[in-house]
């Protein structure tokens, strides 16, 4: 056995690979042996393209369980998995394969001709289509080839993913983690969250991010269990599947939704064992509400993309609401005043973490990545937080100008550069308003050129056309001028604080 994450995987899997591993809401079921099977023949149809080891596998497909056979025969065959939200556009696309490189893409049938144009400008890049129900040129590729395959050896160092995440200059960076990044993490998760084979994981999360693909797949995958796969989050399937089940995982918003379904009660989630949510804070009144109607305290934690997880409240022992718990077992966090002194217990201060979850760097960016360590090897996480006497930690607000809309991460940077390009715009500002249901919602203040007309609505479709609709403002209100301090610079408060409501 090598450091390969998938000989971890497969080693855990059930003695019984007739057992099932998978179900879906149309009732497909897949034991462990189709998974094993599935991801041979494709990571077979890789090796048969000959790629550079590690060569970068861009996928930007709909949930389905070829999807999931996908990752898995990417980590089996050495690449690197590069999953991509499905709701980016033709250009963000276009900047994330440039970026990366990719020797094959897979993408929704939809997408491509977009996708072939953009590979045809870089040389031999190989396309393939996947869709949601499963089919498409990838698994016609795969079928000829055959169910076994040696899992290609690996080093713990090696890289198993990049995942990008939008950076506060408007660029997305790529987060490179190693197999042993992932092995840690989710080895440690298996224990502190008492993952057992005979656990039900309800998945109901998108699977091209941290949360979906590593936390909630990996738990399950580690400890033999089976999940029941939905193609999204929707409340009322989700009410429906949780009698079967007996893990949650989900973001705030969902928790929100749920509770905003009458039949979801304490008899719905009976069987449940654990609901944890994280990606964003869930509000204390969230967390009050859930156990009033249910019994159960949600289990918040706390991570990001460079790092997988870093923090949880305890499985036992007290689950305090607004904190995202303890850190970690192998993981140290620590929270620095701005000379990078650490900051006594009550006090706050920016929050930097070591562990062998953390990622090596970013992709092809020595100096931001350099930027983002400290000189002893902390990562600097770009939010603020304080620690309690317990040693629970508080998260409570963030040095990177960032947005979290129901889960997802919006640079406001990014949308003011497209903002700021538009016909007629002098110059915009983009904020997080407080939003029931999201979270915090995309809003964005501009300032007209002399002597032009703008219309929010138009701007809106505009913008809807050229990145993922999460970014979009879901408000745009035209000003005469921005407030500015001193400096010149944009008082993003006072528009916060104006714009909330
Ligand atoms: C969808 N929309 C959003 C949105 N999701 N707008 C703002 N923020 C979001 N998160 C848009 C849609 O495009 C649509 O726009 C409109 O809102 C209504 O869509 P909807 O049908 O209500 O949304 P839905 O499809 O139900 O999606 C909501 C959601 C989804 C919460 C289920 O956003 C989601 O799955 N979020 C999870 C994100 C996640 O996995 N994050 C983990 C990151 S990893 P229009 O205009 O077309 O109508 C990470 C590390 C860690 O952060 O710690 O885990
Ligand atoms: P991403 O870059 O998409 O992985 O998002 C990571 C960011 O999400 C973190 O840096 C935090 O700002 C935020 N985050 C994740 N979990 C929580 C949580 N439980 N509470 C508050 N913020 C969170």
């Amino acid at each position: 056995m090598t450091d390969n994450l998938y000989d971890l995987i497969a080693a855990r899997m059930p003695a019984d690979r007739s057992a099932c591993a998978l179900e879906t809401h149309d009732g497909q079921y897949w034991r462990w042996r189709d998974l094993e099977q599935a991801s041979a023949r494709i990571a077979n149809l890789l090796a048969s393209l000959q790629l550079p080891a590690q060569s970068r596998i861009a996928v930007q497909v709909d949930k389905s369980p070829e999807a999931l056979c996908l990752y898995l025969a990417t980590l089996r065959a050495g690449h690197v998995f590069l999953p991509l939200n499905t709701a980016y556009q033709k250009g963000e696309i276009a900047y994330f394969i440039e970026d990366a490189e990719p020797a094959v893409v897979v993408c929704m049938p939809s997408c491509l001709a977009d996708v072939s144009a953009i590979a045809a400008g870089l040389g031999s890049v190989n396309v393939f289509t996947l869709s949601d129900d499963g089919s498409g040129s990838l698994i016609d590729a795969a079928a000829p080839h055959a169910d076994e395959f040696s899992t290609v050896a690996c080093e713990s160092s090696s890289l198993a993913a990049v995942l990008y995440t939008s950076g506060t200059t408007g660029r997305s960076k790529g987060a490179m983690l190693s197999h042993g990044n992932l092995a840690s993490n989710a080895l440690t998760l298996h224990s502190v969250w008492r993952w057992r084979q005979d656990d039900v994981l309800l998945h109901a999360l998108p699977i091209f991010h941290v949360h979906g693909l590593f936390v909630a797949i990996h738990g399950a995958l580690l400890s033999g269990s089976k999940m029941i796969w939905l193609p999204l989050f929707d409340a009322k399937e989700v009410v429906r599947h949780l009698p079967g089940a007996s893990v949650f995982m989900g973001v705030p918003t969902m928790y929100v939704r749920l509770l905003d379904e009458p039949a979801f009660d304490n008899t719905a989630a009976a069987g449940m064992r654990l609901f944890i949510s994280g990606s964003a804070p869930l509000l204390a009144e969230t967390f009050r509400q859930f156990e009033t109607r249910t019994g159960q305290r949600i289990l918040e934690r706390y991570g990001m993309s460079e790092t997988v997880m870093l923090t949880s409240n305890p499985y036992e022992g007290h689950r305090a609401a607004g904190t995202v718990g303890l850190p970690l077992p192998d993981v140290s966090v620590r929270v620095v005043d701005d000379a990078g002194k650490p900051c006594a217990c009550d006090e706050v201060g920016g929050v930097e973490v070591r562990g062998p979850n953390v990622f090596g760097g970013y992709w092809r960016m020595p100096e931001k990545t350099r930027e983002e360590f400290t000189a002893d090897g902390w990562f600097k996480t770009g939010d603020v937080g304080r620690f309690d006497a317990q040693g629970y930690l508080t998260i409570v607000g963030r040095s990177k100008d960032l947005i979290i809309s129901g889960g997802y991460n919006v640079y406001p940077k990014e949308v003011e550069s497209y903002l700021d390009d538009m016909p007629g715009v002098a110059e915009s500002a983009v904020i997080g308003v407080p939003d029931r249901d999201f979270g915090e919602a995309v809003t964005a203040v501009v300032v007209a050129q002399a002597g032009a007309q703008l219309d929010g609505a138009s701007m809106i479709s505009t913008l809807k056309s050229l990145i993922a609709s999460y970014k979009v403002p879901k408000r745009i209100h035209i000003v005469d001028e921005l407030p500015r301090n001193a400096m010149g610079k944009v008082q993003k408060n006072e528009l916060r604080k104006q714009y909330s409501t």
